[in-house]
């Protein structure tokens, strides 16, 4: 029976899916390596190295590559007999991530040894040892300079899907080639991290999806091709700079010589790597307009397909292409499990106790409210973090918990509205999906219901069924989407949350008062080119 293997390269670590197709159609194994505890060598905090000065925020490039190596390791010893009938990989990896590959970098890669381990071959092929990540905040003045050139925020996100973000690749790379121009000048290749980690598995430069190529900037997302006054107003000689752009089921290479020789591996086909969202979008079965995902992990996002493209006209959103060759929206919170997690510290609670405290408040918390800007907040943009609350005793731990949840929930909602697609129902995914009490706060804010999907990791899922669409594609099958998803998106009977009328109305009134308090906050420590 045929295998499929999924990567997903994300914040904090990678994990890895095997899937069984056929008769016995299944997960086979799952395995993960988190960055902080199996390299420390590498010195991250939560996958990320943070400063020296305010806002940055990157990680080591070849931290990644030694996790997929120490990962692929781990597979071949404990699923050898699984392997041998592996037919396709892909990968999806944190969006917006860039590395900066020098002239040694090709002939590197074609000739990897598979007697040495992989991360000693790389050194000295990195222009940046250090990646900047999308978590990094810290490049206003170069969104304004890109917005100013280009037109206007509008302009930009009619052309590209987004108007110009600081953790989008854009900024990042004027960045560095206006205040490191001789490293720029080094660099002859800009990966993102899925382009990267791809071409690492076909030992060869990997092209570009236009899902995770529209995390940039730079796309035009009507012609998926690089726009060219987009390269011209950030930074020089980029388009050359840049991989090339494929469509999503398209088949790159083959697992290279150096995963044939060091762990047994088949020449499995190796499909176009993408973003984590764009990934997510099939791994929680989001193949229709109606229904949204919500993703809760280091960061929150929420995302469903959408069938015209119309960008965020407050410039809250982003337009990526789906993995299914349409569009998805996607909004996205920096201030996800980040903020969850420093309420639960501060209190000195564990998530036990945290569903408890969610369990003893009532829904709308008496109108108490709580904006969680715990970090600089991606939506809305706010350049400097800073909690706030409004009615709500600082000491009162419960009324806290209650309050960041409902505050985040209440944000999703809000900056949704730009997608309008009906909302039918949402599937929700990432760890925090695993907390029943946060659920109930997001079915009774979106008034609709919420179901858990059985695989928590919907990225990693997604890329698993995208090599298996793909080898099909390519093998002369038909592209049904709808069967695939069926197979492995299943939601959880036993998870299935429904609104409550009461949670209901209560929100309907509160979002309002928790929109005009963001909005006033936001203005007052918004970053500049926002609008
Ligand atoms: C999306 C975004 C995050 C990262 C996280 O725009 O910045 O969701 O992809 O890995």
């Amino acid at each position: 029976m045929p295998f499929y293997l999924g990567f997903d390269s994300s914040t904090q670590g990678v994990t890895a899916m095997l899937l069984e197709v056929g008769a016995h159609s299944g997960v086979a194994a799952v395995e993960a390596c988190q960055y902080d505890d199996e390299l420390p060598e590498y010195g991250t905090v939560h996958g990320t190295l943070r400063g020296p000065e305010p806002g940055v925020v990157g990680a080591p490039p070849a931290m990644w590559a030694a996790a997929l190596d120490r990962l692929m390791g781990r597979f071949a010893d404990r699923h050898e007999r699984e392997l041998r009938d592996l037919r396709a990989v892909a990968l999806a990896a944190q969006q917006h991530g860039s590395v900066y590959l020098n002239g040694h970098a090709g002939a590197r890669l074609t000739a990897l040894d598979p007697r040495e381990p992989l991360a000693g071959q790389l050194s000295g092929i990195f222009s940046r040892l250090r990646s900047p990540i999308w978590l990094d905040s810290s490049t206003s003045d170069e969104c304004r300079a890109i917005t100013d050139a280009l037109g206007g925020p509008h302009i930009l996100a009619a052309r590209t899907g987004s108007r110009a973000y600081e953790r989008f690749t854009a900024a990042q790379i004027r960045k560095y080639a206006t205040s490191e121009p001789e490293g720029y000048a080094a660099t002859v290749r800009i990966d993102l991290v899925s382009s990267f980690l791809t071409s690492i598995l076909i030992g060869s430069s990997a092209p570009l999806d236009p899902g995770d190529a529209s995390g940039m900037n730079l796309m035009d997302l009507t012609t998926r091709a690089w726009w060219p006054e987009a390269m011209a107003a950030v930074a020089p000689d980029l388009m050359a700079k840049l991989p090339s752009i494929v469509g999503p089921e398209a088949i790159v290479g083959r697992l290279s010589a150096y995963w044939q020789g060091r762990f047994g591996l088949p020449a499995a086909r190796v499909v176009v790597g993408t973003g984590d969202n764009p990934s997510s979008l099939i791994g929680t079965g989001l193949i229709r307009e109606g229904r949204l995902a919500v993703s809760l992990g280091t960061s929150d996002t929420v995302f469903g397909l959408v069938s015209e493209a119309r960008p965020s006209r407050a410039g809250d959103g982003h337009l990526f292409g789906a993995p299914t060759g349409g569009l998805m929206g996607l909004t996205c919170f920096a201030n996800g499990s980040l903020a969850r997690e420093a309420v639960r510290d501060k209190y000195g609670l564990n998530w036990a106790t945290f569903s408890q405290a969610l369990q003893t408040t009532p829904p709308g918390n008496d109108g108490a409210l709580l904006v969680p800007w715990f970090v600089p907040e991606i939506t809305p943009s706010v350049a400097e973090a800073g909690v706030y609350r409004q009615g709500l005793d600082e000491s009162d731990a419960a009324r806290n918990v209650r309050a960041v949840v409902e505050g985040q929930m209440m944000a999703m909602a809000n900056h949704t509205d730009w997608m309008r697609v009906r909302i039918e129902d949402i599937h929700a995914t990432g760890g925090a999906s695993a907390n029943r009490e946060i659920l109930q706060v997001l079915a009774d804010v979106f008034g609709v219901d919420v179901r858990r999907l059985s695989v928590t990791n919907s990225s990693c899922l997604g890329a698993a069924l995208r090599a298996w669409h793909a080898d099909v594609v390519a093998s002369g099958g038909p592209s049904d989407w709808p069967a695939i998803v069926a197979e492995f998106v299943t939601p959880m009977s036993s998870d299935f949350v429904r609104p409550s009328a009461d949670g209901s109305a209560r929100y309907r009134e509160l979002r309002h008062r928790y929109a005009a308090l963001e909005e006033r906050l936001a203005r007052e420590r918004a970053s500049p080119h926002a609008e």
